[in-house]
């Protein structure tokens, strides 16, 4: 540990109490003593219990064989979730807009999302017909474990489209130790050959396997592997399924209208597009929230507004920060055309 990480401690340790997952930001998540002792896997035994306990306080919010769905695969799979003039009008209004946006670049592929908060929704009446319809919103909120989930983007992925490494999304990898949703209502009819998003069913269960293999992760982490495996995503290798006993990645190949929405502590990847360059449209969302906070949150929609001014400030912080260093910040504004 250097002066400043000893001056900082305290801040490290409070920052056990939430979703903090880098082993290399954070040297006590990194500490290869404390993990020994079991801090990693118990933080991810822990926020798995306490989410199971919060989706079954929201258990009402959908019908049984989702939530069954949810416990086996760690997804739901919803094809044909609007009715055709509904999906028609959200996909004309949104292939028309002109709203100001953000694009970060991996690798060869671009994404490119637009933030669906009041103002823009106010422009995209069909958009904000979706986003307000309880179906869609129970379905997101029971995954998420919370009664609200307030950040919804217009999301498109563009890959081969500029010089660059492989697409980092595209290896299989958990997003955090915590459970958490995000959702795909695809735009695009999706294929084999554009990118789908692809999920090993069944691996978001903190079964006796994963805790064993986690474990071992979590003693080598700090700084031994990649770089989104040390920053507490981990990346796995196709030949650690057999070690976690778990089934073959499936691919969402699906048709424009479907509704995925999934447990991303579950093993998941962006397919490879086979296509150059491809393009996947989508609505997308995602929630995460204190992972040990055993209450799903107040349901109260005004609040979403707070929750994404927030959000919108830490983004400018982070283009001032950018902009100080003379770099881009990795998600650069795009202005209107
Ligand atoms: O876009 C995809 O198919 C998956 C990307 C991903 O890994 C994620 O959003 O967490
Ligand atoms: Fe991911």
């Amino acid at each position: 540990m250097n002066a400043r990480q000893i001056l900082m401690l305290p801040v490290h340790v409070l920052a056990l109490a939430t979703g903090a997952k880098s082993f290399v930001g954070n040297p006590v998540i990194g500490s290869t003593l404390l993990n020994r002792l079991g801090l990693h896997v118990a933080r991810m035994v822990l926020a798995d219990r306490i989410m199971a306990f919060r989706r079954l306080l929201l258990s009402a919010l959908v019908a049984p064989e989702d939530r069954q769905a949810l416990r086996r695969d760690g997804f739901i799979l919803k094809p044909d979730f609007l009715a055709p003039e509904d999906l028609a009008a959200i996909e004309a209004e949104v292939r028309a807009m002109n709203e100001p946006a953000r694009e970060c670049y991996q690798g060869d592929t671009v994404t490119w999302r637009v933030l669906l908060d009041e103002d823009t929704l106010s422009r995209l009446p069909a958009t904000r017909k979706l986003i307000e319809d309880r179906r869609y919103r129970h379905l997101l909120c029971y995954v998420a474990g919370r009664l609200r989930v307030p950040s919804h983007w217009v999301q498109r992925i563009r890959s081969g489209v500029r010089a660059g490494k492989r697409d980092p999304q595209t290896n299989l990898h958990a997003d955090t130790f915590q459970p958490n949703m995000k959702a795909w209502l695809f735009l695009d009819d999706v294929s084999e050959d554009n990118g789908p998003f692809t999920f090993v069913p069944g691996s978001h269960r903190m079964t006796w396997r994963r805790v064993k293999y986690a474990y071992r992760r979590s003693i080598a982490e700090a700084g031994a592997t990649d770089s989104y495996s040390a920053r507490g995503s981990f990346r796995f290798e196709e030949k650690d399924l057999a070690e976690l006993g778990l089934p073959a990645p499936r691919a969402f190949a699906v048709t424009r209208g479907t509704l995925v929405v999934a447990d991303t502590v579950g093993l998941h990847r962006r397919g490879d597009s086979r296509l150059r360059p491809s393009s996947r449209l989508e609505i997308w969302s995602m929630c995460r929230t204190n992972p040990f906070n055993p209450l799903p949150g107040l349901p109260f929609r005004f609040l979403d507004r707070i929750d994404l001014a927030l959000y919108r400030a830490f983004m400018s912080y982070q283009d001032r920060k950018a902009a100080k260093r003379g770099t881009k910040p990795s998600w650069r504004p795009v202005p209107r055309r």
